[in-house]
């Protein structure tokens, strides 16, 4: 098990005593350990088998330690096992559900005897959840909107949750003697935001053996059927992997035809048969003879057509641009230099301003800024004026410790309901960069939503509109701003739209990226940090920016530093620092006088 797996495990532990009833103690003992699992870089599996190493660690006791040894042991603990049999899965995902959590959980279990969702949707038509103790009418309303929501999801998985055990069972097929080539393929291999199962192709190795070491996998909960050439199981986290076997000199052809998608495939098979050609799994063939089949390009070329990425395969206009020879050159993962939003301990991150600098350099990257809360975000510890100003020393000591990184003083500030900014512009001109954000309110007619964001990005200190929407996949919407005014205001101000990389997040969309591009806007892909392990997540916004055809030319957090710098600059905040005085750089100015650090755990801020 990866570290992420056990800490996952662990909160799943930590909700589901908490819907038991546990002792609070107890609870945050075990949500406390998934955090530290998952900030922990080596690797638990390894310290298992330390004695007292897992206990060596800051917020492990025993009672963790024991259960970790389990999971790492055998993948499953008694305990886990136990608190399953008396809470259905179903139940415990309500927690999920936007608006509902553990304690609510609780009382609907207990007091409604609800154990599906089928059942939870007919109590709060019924008008049943809003006399419950800590209810209301207003949260009745929520869990229907969340479930409606939620229900496009059902079955689904998002694409960073597939990811690790994706690539897992990938390489225990790969290790085995004989086989040559694996790919997932799917929505999985086009990188959409949830796949509906995982699509496995293999080419060589004893059949056997393959589907010998496929269903044997330690995450495989049910073998729903073995065959020759064709093997489906289901993980224990109810995600389907369907794998075949296919002949090495048909491997192009499958890929393709497994890849996807299908309306892509329908227009190929369109093309092929104005050749007088005809497409399918196994080849491109005219009459008996096959014309290409061994690989992707092979195909693509025979049929008159570049190699279209994955990302790009939704019959979406993608066949005409390869035809023309006019594909986009998207942009790699390789090619980002800067993530330009992340938090700190200073406000809801759970790393320090120190760790997430050096696993910014560790990782290469050139320039990070760093983007606190702003005050309207009081639960996660939001920067008011002056704790921004004091802030200005704490960066210039930062960058003093890490000379080789450059280190942007930003802040994410939030829009307010009537599209005000959370702090006065003289303090918006202290910063190098300033991401805005709607963390609130995000249900409003779209007239008084589009009001709102464009009161944001029409502010001359504004570098980038921060997870424009505010949707979370499977779990809210998002504001209903009409995105092709908001994005022609944020381009003629020279204001970037950000793709998010949060795995639930991925805001902008791809269709709403596709239509800020055609607006004539920049963009730029964050991870959001919140711990230095979420730097990882920078692969599924460079993902989502993929599929919605940009290059690295529309991407500013690809420019080296010194480009990066004249591409941001505000006049407003220089002709401010003219005015006021204000050093040019934050660096200039004399350190500030630390404040005592608040120890109260922020709650993340979403
Ligand atoms: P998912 O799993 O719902 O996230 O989406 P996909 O795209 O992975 O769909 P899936 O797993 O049902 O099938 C994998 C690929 O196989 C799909 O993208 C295209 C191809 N495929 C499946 N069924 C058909 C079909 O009836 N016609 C054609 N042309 N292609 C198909
Ligand atoms: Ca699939
Ligand atoms: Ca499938
Ligand atoms: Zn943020």
């Amino acid at each position: 098990m990866t570290n992420a797996e056990v800490a996952r495990t662990l909160e799943r532990i930590a909700t589901l005593l908490e819907i038991d009833g546990a002792n609070p103690f107890r609870v945050r003992a075990y949500r406390e350990g998934a955090r530290v699992i998952e900030g922990h870089a080596e690797s638990v599996s390894a310290m298992a088998a330390e004695p007292g190493a897992l206990e060596a660690l800051k917020g492990i006791g025993k009672d963790l330690a024991a259960r970790i040894r389990d999971l790492t042991a055998t993948g499953r603990t008694d305990m886990l096992d136990e608190l399953r049999a008396r809470i259905p899965d179903e139940v415990a995902a309500f927690t999920e559900l936007q608006g509902l959590g553990p304690k609510r959980v609780k009382t609907l279990f207990e007091a409604l005897g609800i154990r599906d969702r089928a059942a939870l949707e007919a109590a709060a038509r019924a008008g049943q959840l809003r006399g419950l103790p800590g209810f209301g009418e207003k949260v009745e309303q929520n869990v229907l909107k969340a479930l409606a929501t939620a229900s496009a999801m059902t079955g689904r998985v998002l694409l960073a949750h597939a990811w690790p055990i994706a690539h897992a069972i990938a390489e225990r097929v790969q290790a085995i003697r004989g086989v040559e080539s694996v790919e997932l393929a799917g929505s999985f291999r086009r990188r959409r935001e949830t796949v509906g199962d995982l699509d496995l192709l293999v080419t060589g190795g004893d059949p056997e053996a393959v589907m010998q070491a496929f269903v044997s996998h330690p995450s495989v909960a049910d073998v729903l059927g073995r065959g020759e050439t064709k093997s489906s199981v289901r993980l224990d986290s109810g995600l389907q992997v369907d794998l075949r076997l296919v002949p090495g000199d048909s491997f192009g052809a499958a890929l393709l035809y497994f890849t996807g998608s299908k309306a892509h495939n329908i227009e190929l098979r369109r093309i092929a048969q104005e050749q007088g050609l005809s497409l399918n799994e196994y080849g491109l063939t005219r009459g008996e003879r096959v014309v290409a089949s061994r690989t992707e390009e092979q195909v693509y070329r025979a049929l008159g057509l570049a190699w279209i990425p994955p990302e790009l395969r939704e019959g979406l206009g993608e066949i005409d641009l390869a035809r023309a020879g006019t594909l986009p050159r998207l942009v790699e993962l390789a090619d980002v230099r800067a993530d330009l939003h992340m938090h700190s301990t200073r406000s809801d991150g759970r790393d320090t301003l120190e760790a997430m600098a050096q696993a910014a350099l560790d990782r290469g990257l050139e320039t990070i800024a760093i983007t606190e809360h702003s005050k309207a975000l009081a639960m996660a510890n939001g920067f008011d004026a002056a704790r921004v100003r004091q802030s200005v020393g704490e960066i210039a000591a930062l960058r003093a410790r890490f000379p080789r990184l450059h280190i942007l003083h930003g802040l994410e500030v939030d829009i307010l309901g009537d599209g005000a900014l959370d702090l006065d512009d003289d303090t918006l001109a202290v910063l190098d960069w300033v991401v805005v954000s709607i963390h609130s309110r995000f249900e409003m007619t779209p007239e008084a939503a589009t009001a709102r964001a464009l009161a944001a990005v029409r502010n001359p200190f504004v570098n980038v509109f921060g997870h424009p929407r505010g949707r979370l996949i499977g779990g809210r919407e998002g504001v209903p701003f009409d995105l092709e005014q908001v994005a022609e205001a944020a381009a003629a101000n020279g204001v970037a739209m950000e793709i998010n990389a949060s795995p639930d997040r991925l805001d902008l969309s791809e269709v709403d990226a596709r239509l800020a591009r055609a607006k004539g806007c920049r963009f730029t892909i964050d991870t959001d940090a919140h711990a230095t392990t979420h730097l990882e997540n920078m692969k599924f916004g460079v993902f989502q920016a993929r599929r919605a055809g940009l290059t690295r030319e529309d991407v500013l957090n690809t420019l080296p530093h010194a480009k990066l710098m004249t591409a941001i600059e505000r006049p407003a905040r220089r002709a401010s620092a003219g005015r006021t005085g204000a050093a040019r750089t934050p660096a200039e100015r004399a350190p500030a006088k630390r404040a005592p650090v608040k120890r109260t755990p922020p709650k993340r801020a979403r």
